[in-house]
């Protein structure tokens, strides 16, 4: 099954967004690459994710590419949030407008990934054979890539369809006329049960957790307003990087670079504070999370939004039993994604729509006709798994990383990932990640974050080039370092109650840690920043 060896500067693994850049500008570095990606299309997440009703949460005029103002000129994004097709198309445009397809080989996994002191390189092996050795490894393997399956007793006896949202099927699948169930509840559940419910004769939900979600307050683009929008496109994606937000960045037709203080509960009344989530709401997306600037440090202020959005459930679902279920008790609001919804809760205003709690009496079993809960069979024909994924780390333990002296990744994380900036790894020379454990991530808008790491992995790798440099590695004093202050951030918010799978806490037996870094995307970038100007501290070069 081997083939002969191939040699590049630098092999990526993932042909999402992130691999995609990363190519580009390793191109432009005039370095050669190779991608080496699982799936048969460029994309990641949208590739993978082809559940009803998937569409971002990021809005798409910030949820898109920065670095070409051609790119970004002459793509239209339809609606505000642009649904699933939508985005793999625009990624399928940006692979083709940069000729990137030539250097990505597809429905390849790779298998491993070896460092070799002596020669100072890496060797990757992948499942069909190939043997690449490269001065680079860089993983973009991202951080939900790897879908978690629920270990519910039976889920091989069932007759019915089997689906599971992020490996959805790339064929049209119809619930026309039949009894569906869904077990989740996160974001992407919450997406595709109002689409689901509209098609099928009858959806029971399956709900473990309620999560909170706010309206999307999705629709068109108009066509004037997104070309006065377009004129300020600097200006705006400059708004999206600084501050200490998440990159959502603010898209008022005027930006507005200034960056406000953000209001905190203790300085408005409570009729002011209702005010401002009431505007946020209408609003709409995923900044409701920052309509009062202390509700994710703050537990009074959180308690006041939580307050806010069960108001909202109340108001919204009429059968009062069903409201009491939907208002999520067991978390802090925001310390598991929030999620963006299209009509989430009026569906449960809809007769053919079931809401069964499974907190107290989980799923017993998953027999041949369906799902069983207290004793009772939910008979269905299709059966929809929205049951998350092995986040952040998942896909880069699924990989035999071996860096110097042969030390293994999955035993230097046993107790949770360890990384400097969530970028390096110490005794791992020359290995990147992109969006890693450590960094701002998962918190943030996912796009201005792989640009930020990657612009700052190719002026190391360009500093390197320009002074003969051979090896980089983070110090396993900074990297120790870094872990300390994430964790030192994320005690001061309120994020390690949440209980999700930002701590890994969906994962059995994984270690519980909050991976991402909470001090929004401005402050990492300025430490990133700095770290460069002072000559990369707390990495080694030779
Ligand atoms: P991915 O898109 O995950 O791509 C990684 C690729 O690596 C995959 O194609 C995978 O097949 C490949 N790969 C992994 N391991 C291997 C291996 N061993 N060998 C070969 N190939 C491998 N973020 C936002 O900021 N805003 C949003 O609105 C948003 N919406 C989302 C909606 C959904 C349904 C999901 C699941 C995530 C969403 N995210 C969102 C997060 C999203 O993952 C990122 O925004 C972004 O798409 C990640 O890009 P990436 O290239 O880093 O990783
Ligand atoms: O996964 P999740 P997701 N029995 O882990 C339930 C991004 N994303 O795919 O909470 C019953 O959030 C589980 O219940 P519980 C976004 O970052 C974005 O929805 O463990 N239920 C939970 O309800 C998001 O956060 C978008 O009690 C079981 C659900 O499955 C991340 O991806 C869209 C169970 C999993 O929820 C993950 O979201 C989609 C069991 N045995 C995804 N096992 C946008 O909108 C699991 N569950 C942009």
């Amino acid at each position: 099954m081997a083939s002969s060896t191939e040699q590049f500067d630098a092999v990526i693994v993932g042909a999402g967004f992130a691999g995609m850049y990363l190519l580009h500008r390793l191109r432009e570095l005039n370095l050669s690459a190779r991608i080496y990606e699982a799936g048969n299309d460029v994309g990641g997440t949208w590739y993978w994710n082809r559940y009803p009703g998937a569409r971002c949460d990021a809005e798409s005029l910030a949820y898109s590419f920065s670095f070409s103002s051609e790119l970004e000129q002459e793509w239209e994004w339809s609606e505000r949030y642009a649904p699933q097709p939508e985005i793999l198309k625009y990624a399928r445009h940006v692979s083709e407008r940069f000729d990137l397809r030539k250097d990505i080989q597809f429905e390849t996994l790779v298998v491993s990934a070896h460092y070799r002191d002596d020669s100072e390189d890496w060797v990757i092996e992948t499942d069909k054979g190939n043997r690449a050795i490269a001065k680079y490894c860089i993983m973009a393997t991202g951080c939900l890539s790897v879908p978690q399956l629920p270990d519910i007793p039976g889920i091989d006896h069932f007759q019915g369809n089997l689906y599971q949202a992020s490996k959805w099927p790339h064929e049209p699948v119809s619930f026309t006329g039949q009894r569906v169930g869904i077990i989740g509840t996160g974001s992407s559940g919450i997406q595709a049960i109002p689409v689901i419910a509209e098609e099928a004769d009858h959806l029971y939900v399956f709900q473990r957790t309620a999560n909170f979600s706010v309206p999307a307050a999705n629709g068109p683009l108009d066509r004037d307003w997104v070309s006065e929008f377009k004129k300020n496109y600097r200006a705006h994606r400059k708004n999206h990087k600084i501050g200490n937000g998440s990159g959502f960045g603010d898209l008022q037709i005027e930006p507005r670079i200034e960056i406000k203080a953000p209001i905190l509960r203790a300085e408005v009344s409570d009729d002011e504070a209702t005010a401002l989530l009431e505007d946020a709401w209408r609003s709409g997306g995923a900044k409701f999370m920052s309509a009062i600037g202390d509700q994710l440090m703050n537990e009074e202020a959180n308690k006041f939004a939580r307050e806010f959005v069960y108001r909202k459930i109340h108001e919204t679902v009429k059968d009062p039993e069903t409201a009491e279920l939907l208002c999520p008790t067991n978390h802090p609001i925001g310390t598991r994604r929030i999620c963006v919804d299209i009509n989430y809760y009026d569906t449960y205003n809809r007769d053919n729509v079931s809401l069964i709690s499974v907190e107290d009496h989980p799923i017993e079993q998953i027999t041949e006709k369906g799902v069983q809960v207290n004793g009772e069979v939910f008979e269905l024909d299709t059966l929809v798994l929205a049951t998350g994924f092995d986040a952040m780390t998942g896909a880069l333990l699924r990989i035999d990383i071996q860096g110097a002296e042969g030390e293994k990744l999955v035993d230097k994380w046993h107790a949770g990932p360890r990384s400097y900036l969530g970028l390096a790894v110490a005794g791992f020379p020359n290995l990147f990640t992109i969006t890693g454990p450590g960094s701002p991530s998962v918190l943030s808008n996912m796009l201005v974050s792989i640009e930020q790491h990657v612009d700052w992995i190719m002026d190391c790798i360009g500093h390197m080039k320009t002074n003969e440099l051979t090896v980089v590695e983070a110090e396993q004093l900074a990297e120790d370092q870094w872990v300390e202050h994430v964790n030192e951030v994320a005690n001061m918010t309120l994020f390690p109650n949440g209980g999700s799978w930002y701590l890994g806490a969906n994962v059995k037996g994984k270690p519980r840690i909050f991976m991402p870094y909470a001090a929004g995307v401005g402050p990492y970038r300025e430490i990133c920043d700095a770290i460069t100007a002072d000559g990369y501290k707390g990495f080694s070069f030779h």
